[in-house]
């Protein structure tokens, strides 16, 4: 069966993981966990680009060996992966020789094909993003230098004239029109589609893809004097990688390479076209989310306000942190990090909403019923638990379109109708004059809790388990569906126990 395939961008190993990074793939692995859930196989490919000068400079700057810097930093990402409870199928480096070698073939198949060609060029060359540059794309400014034209970067650019191999980027230009025109769900979100329509109308140049200055790559095959481009060589991992697992025809075509708006071209573009080079179906979309600025500054190097995701997941644990991250910014949008923000969230909609909710409903229970679960299905009777389970097809739409922020809005809203409910009902009153009344009530208001922990899994893993395992579920990790949940299949196993509040007030 066909698997999802998602896939995050590889980070190159020049710096230690941020925010950003972690942002992506969080985004990748709660929408894997989402999919995974609803019993559809799925396939997350991750992991660290390591070729090309910005990352040998880093290691001459760091006095080390550029392969043991590369070991040293690849594995800085997987251990935060693991620390913020990513779940990947596979985690690829480019220096592994089972993508180096596929890389090369690709390489020798568009020589063969003629859709790689080796000529001159005679440009600039950016090394913070590894991105060719012409004349005409970055003039001079007023004190005469050359930057780079990407507004995030302006670093200086290098003059570079060297014999180089080209990719016929021009002759894709229609077939990559013709492929946005017929899958409008290609580009996403659509609002950054006409950005690329505009792009690519405007007319596609062949693009420089090996360098003979830089030592730290690929060869070319058969003529190594040159190495293989980092982007060329990086963006196939996302075939090399299911090629070498044997996963590639339960895979190929991706569902979604998730990327930020900064290297969206190269996926939106450069890499279709690479494909329809080699004769490789399209992956099915492409989506582009926003960045994060830090306080309302850039994170830059020299204002040196790169945020640690341990370090803030020390403060508030990691599933807040993976919560705000998804909450805070509707995916596809710019937005600001900032622990003022990170805390008012974490005690509204952490501490309050959810946890005091889970503490209220548990307490009750302890002490109406002594931790059993109260009562039994009532036909016909209103239930907040069926209303939730109703919205089961809502929500799959909401993760269907990317769309994590209106996801959680979804479920904090049902958080929001259990508050309500109680405050309602004051089960402490009722209990007094009329405790089967009492225990509908608290039953429906566990079986709610249920279905709300079976959703809040792909965004807090370790919340959902510990509101499984206190709520008398005993199922998970399969988180449960509503559907199980109502149909009472984790009735009666275990006691509803009351636990320390999930989310200490800060
Ligand atoms: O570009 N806000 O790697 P990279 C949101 N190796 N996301 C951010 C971010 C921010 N401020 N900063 C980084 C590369 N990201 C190439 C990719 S793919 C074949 C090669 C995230 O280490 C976002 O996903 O610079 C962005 O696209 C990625 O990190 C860039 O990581």
């Amino acid at each position: 069966m066909k698997k999802y395939y998602l896939t995050t961008p590889l980070y190159y190993v020049n710096a230690q993981p941020h925010i950003g990074h972690a942002y992506t793939t969080v985004a990748a692995d709660v929408l894997a966990r989402f999919w995974r859930s609803s019993g559809r196989p799925v396939h997350l490919l991750t992991g660290t680009d390591e070729h090309g000068s910005k990352i040998e400079d880093a290691a001459a700057e760091a006095g080390l060996g550029v392969k043991e810097f590369a070991d040293r930093n690849s594995a800085a990402f997987r251990e935060l992966w693991s620390h913020l409870d990513i779940r990947y199928d596979d985690f690829i480096r480019t220096t592994e020789p089972r993508h180096e070698s596929r890389v090369q073939e690709c390489f020798a198949r568009l020589i063969e094909s003629g859709d790689a060609y080796k000529g001159r060029y005679r440009g600039y060359y950016c090394v913070s993003d590894e991105t060719y540059w012409t004349e005409t794309d970055a003039p001079p400014d007023e004190k005469g230098r050359r930057l780079c034209p990407n507004p995030e970067c302006r670093k200086p650019l290098q003059q570079v004239e060297e014999e180089s191999y080209f990719f016929r980027l021009s002759k894709f230009q229609e077939p990559l029109l013709r492929h946005y025109k017929e899958n409008p769900g290609f580009l996403l979100p659509a609002q950054r589609a006409n950005e690329i329509l505009r792009f690519v109308e405007g007319g596609l140049q062949d693009t420089a893809i090996s360098r003979t200055k830089v030592k730290w790559g690929i060869p070319v095959p058969g003529d190594p004097e040159h190495t293989i481009y980092v982007w060329f060589d990086a963006l196939l991992n996302y075939v090399t990688a299911p090629q070498s697992g044997g996963a590639f025809t339960d895979c190929w075509p991706a569902d979604v390479h998730i990327v930020g708006k900064e290297i969206y071209r190269f996926h939106a573009v450069t890499w279709p076209a690479m494909l329809l080079a080699l004769g490789l179906p399209l992956p099915k979309s492409v989506f582009a989310h926003g960045w994060w600025t830090v306080e309302g500054q850039k994170m830059s190097k020299s204002r040196g306000n790169f945020v640690d995701p341990r370090e803030v997941t020390r403060e508030y644990g990691v599933d807040a942190f993976r919560y705000f991250l998804l909450r805070e910014m509707p995916f596809g949008n710019d937005g600001d990090f900032s622990l003022d923000a990170l805390r008012k969230r974490y005690n509204a909609e952490l501490a309050n909403d959810l946890g005091n909710l889970v503490s209220r409903v548990e307490q009750m229970v302890d002490s109406y019923l002594g931790g059993a679960m109260p009562g039994r299905d009532q036909d016909g009777a209103p239930s907040l638990a069926k209303e939730f389970a109703a919205k089961g097809p809502q929500l799959a739409a909401r993760m269907e379109a990317f769309d994590f922020c209106g996801a959680l809005g979804l479920i904090w809203e049902c958080i929001g109708r259990l508050n309500t409910h109680i405050n309602e009902k004051t089960p402490w009153k009722l209990v007094k004059t009329d405790p089967e009344a009492t225990r509908e009530v608290l039953f429906d208001l566990v079986r709610g809790l249920r279905i709300v922990a079976g959703w809040i899994e792909p965004f807090m893993p370790q919340t959902a388990a510990k509101m499984h395992a206190q709520l008398g579920v005993r199922q998970f990790p399969a988180p449960l569906s509503p559907e199980q949940v109502l149909a009472g299949e984790t009735t009666g196993l275990g006691k509803i126990h009351k636990a320390p509040p999930l989310f200490p007030r800060k």
